[in-house]
């Protein structure tokens, strides 16, 4: 082992495995020898020093942070707090688009990378050919200047506008991981609509749910997306999602449908300007292309919506998490820079492989990396596609990406890097990862032993890893090493971006000693803060800002619902969810979500799904459900495997694949607290196998429950 960053202080690195209490520290290696020459934070005193000031001076802290945006007219006051309520940079009058493009395009860097993406299939749609790659038939790979970008967002503003689309309007977005994406995104924030991206993993259902909500007129789509090989019908359930919308009277009143994966001529399946019902469809390449490439980015209010983002919460409904546009900025623009260490012409090359459906492509694919100038990489597919000869599901295509690319920072999340550590430790072998410099996950926590693997066989011992933690919620960071100037430990997010002010406390607002579990709270407002729970104040102010206070002044603080503790050096441990929603493979889901799904199937009476640590996922979904015996009667229907496959079936088709229940655990009834209250610890319990129900059972409606449960393994 090196004596750089690889050289954990104790104990030795044989201990790898199975360590409970994790101690060992990585300290940052010396600047040189970690590839950048130039770092944004370059010591630990450094550091320190500035988070002092950011906590205790916010608002001369956040002044100065937000000149790295450019202003269309400067602000005149940094914060107006009215707990829950803040506006930020309030006067200021900025745009989205134009910080991540016309600026870098008006400071002459217009024939820079901005963007490169690779589609997922190889084969005869290459346009640009690239070098050094080990499969016979190359990838399409597109590269976009801000240039190229600033035309391509003007068009789709314009063909935005044509159709309609006004400031303040919320324009939904479902597409697969494709460049124009990316410009639909900028394109509303160019005319100042906001955007609510879903991602391209959910079924109809939860695209009509979150059109409804968002009282959305216009979806941007296309006809499908490629995903290991296959391609994912995105029109077809958008054109599921419209039937819907209509039975409930609400009218979509355009579709805009980008041509991805059909090969047959577009007017088989419709001409623009064709209705479904009352919805007019277009195709993009006759309403896009066709557009003027002048459209200048309109000049927003702070406090202006900049996009909506739905997430799991403990009830049955997504909430719509509200982002407004100068804090969100200021705070991607700064927490892209700082924990990734991003500097324009300096040769960097940052990958997050995350989709753009979910907030960390929102804030580190977009946002945060257009900002800071650096080209970001987009990648359309699967890891493994192609799968290894003779390895069936296992892949090695990022690593090939990162080679080919020269990636230098690569952001990604445990349960991919526990996925690749299964795949085996030859397939990044196989390539040449020495442009790689910083490393990140996100998404939940990351448990040592993938740590030290990525660490290892990604980072070669050389890359410090960024365990970064946050929420759609919080816009960007919350708690983060940063790469020069934070030592490390495997499985803790370390401490506080600048200008948080986290904590662990008890139900009190008191301050948890070191190693003692408590709630993970920020005390003070941050500039991407969300600002609401779209359409649902109560939710906002329940969920978020009802549980914890100051025990001093009253004021309330943000409560994130997940548990933490913080180690005697004040390292942060998130422990994970203290609420009803559940981590799978890094996607937020509510309980609640699945079990009306659930329920919505004829045969079931009753269902309650809980979380079971999974080696891979992280989570699975474990699901308890009653049946509707007369139902079984009547349709001559066991509880047998075929109706597990048809309830899982009919998961997915209402939630989407991601929501699929691993187990579905037949039960007479559910166990209940006399007021009716479904007891989840109790079948978490039951669904870990634990022998002896660890639960003060005193309140349980029927014992014998329990019991029968247990038995109804699956087997
Ligand atoms: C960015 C994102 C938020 C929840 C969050 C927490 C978990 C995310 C984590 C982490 C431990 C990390 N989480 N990052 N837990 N360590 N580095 O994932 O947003 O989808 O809203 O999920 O994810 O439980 O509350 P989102």
């Amino acid at each position: 082992m090196s004596q750089q960053s690889g050289t954990p202080e104790s104990p030795s690195p044989d201990a790898i495995s199975s360590i409970l209490v994790e101690n060992r520290v990585f300290r940052p290696a010396p600047a040189a020898s970690l590839g950048f020459t130039k770092w944004h934070i370059g010591s630990i005193e450094e550091y320190k020093a500035l988070h002092a000031y950011s906590v205790d001076d916010p608002e001369n802290f956040w002044r100065e942070e937000a000149q790295n945006l450019a202003w269309f007219r400067p602000f005149d006051t940094v914060l107006e707090w009215h707990a829950p309520d803040a506006k930020w940079f309030v006067g200021g009058q900025t745009n989205a688009c134009y910080n991540c493009v016309d600026r870098h395009v008006q400071a002459g860097h217009g024939d820079q990378t901005a963007l490169i993406w690779e589609g997922e299939p190889l084969g005869p749609r290459t346009s640009h050919p690239v070098e050094g790659s080990r499969y016979a038939a190359e990838p399409e790979v597109k590269s976009l200047t801000y240039r190229d970008l600033q035309i391509a967002t003007s068009k789709a503003a314009n063909a935005l506008k044509a159709l309609g689309v006004k400031k303040g309007d919320v324009v939904t977005i479902y597409m697969p991981m494709v460049p124009e994406l990316a410009v639909a995104i900028l394109a509303c924030t160019r005319i100042g609509a906001a955007h609510s991206v879903i991602f391209g993993g959910f079924a109809a259902h939860a695209i009509s749910e979150r059109v409804m909500d968002a009282h959305s007129r216009v979806i941007i789509t296309a006809d499908g997306g490629y995903r290991r090989g296959d391609v994912v019908p995105l029109l077809k359930n958008v054109e599921e999602a419209l039937d819907q919308l209509t039975n409930q009277g609400h009218i979509v009143n355009h579709v805009l449908t980008l041509r991805r994966t059909a090969h047959e001529p577009p007017s088989k399946r419709f001409r623009t300007g064709e209705k479904r019902g009352a919805t007019v469809l277009h195709w993009w390449h006759d309403a896009v292309d066709t557009a003027s490439d002048a459209c200048p980015c309109e000049p927003m209010d702070s406090e202006d919506m900049l996009f909506l983002l739905y997430t799991s919460g403990s009830t049955g409904k997504p909430k719509g998490i509200q982002h407004t546009t100068a804090g969100f900025l200021v705070h991607a623009q700064m927490t892209a820079r700082l924990a990734f260490n991003l500097m324009p012409d300096a040769g960097q090359v940052f990958w997050c492989s995350a989709d753009i459906g979910w907030v960390t492509g929102h804030t580190y694919v977009l946002y945060g990396i257009l900002m800071n100038r650096v080209p970001t990489l987009m990648y359309e597919g699967a890891p493994n596609f192609p799968a290894i000869e003779g390895r069936p599901g296992a892949g090695d295509r990022f690593w090939d990406i990162i080679a080919r690319h020269r990636v230098t920072q690569f952001y990604t999340a445990p349960t991919a890097i526990r996925t690749f550590m299964k795949w085996g430790d030859d397939l990044p072998a196989r390539h040449d990862l020495s442009s790689l410099r910083v490393l990140g996950t996100v998404g939940e926590p990351i448990n040592p032993e993938a740590w030290i693997w990525y660490h290892t066989h990604i980072g070669r011992t050389r890359c410090p890893i960024v365990d970064t933690y946050w929420q759609t919620e919080t816009g960007g960071h919350v708690c983060t090493p940063l790469p020069r100037a934070i030592p490390t430990k495997p499985g803790s997010c370390t401490l506080p971006m600048l200008g948080i002010d986290a904590a662990v406390v008890n139900e009190r607002g008191e301050e948890m000693p070191p190693n003692k579990g408590g709630l993970f709270c920020i005390r003070k407002p941050w500039p991407g803060m969300l600002r609401g729970v779209y359409g649902n104040r109560e939710r906002f102010v329940s969920n978020y800002w009802g549980r914890l206070k100051d025990p001093k002044t009253g004021m309330p603080w943000y409560f994130s619902a997940d548990g933490s503790r913080r180690d005697q050096d004040g390292y942060f441990w998130v422990m994970g969810r203290v609420d009803d929603v559940i981590k799978v493979s890094g996607h937020l889901l509510g309980t609640m979500e699945v079990e009306s799904a659930l329920v919505s199937h004829p045969a079931v009476a009753e269902a309650a799904v809980v979380g079971v640590p999974h080696e891979i996922k992280g989570n699975a979904i474990c699901a308890f459900v009653s049946l509707k015996t007369h139902w079984l009667k009547a349709h001559k229907r066991e509880p047998d495997a075929a109706l597990r496959a048809e309830l899982t079936a009919h998961v997915a088709h209402e939630v989407g694949a991601l929501a699929k229940p691993d187990q579905i655990r037949f039960a007479d009834g559910l166990p209940k607290t006399r007021s009716g209250k479904i007891m989840r610890r109790l079948l978490r319990d039951v669904a870990n196998g634990v022998e002896k129900i660890t639960q003060d059972t005193t309140t349980l409606e029927d014992f014998s429950v329990v019991a029968k449960l247990r038995e109804s393994d699956e087997e």
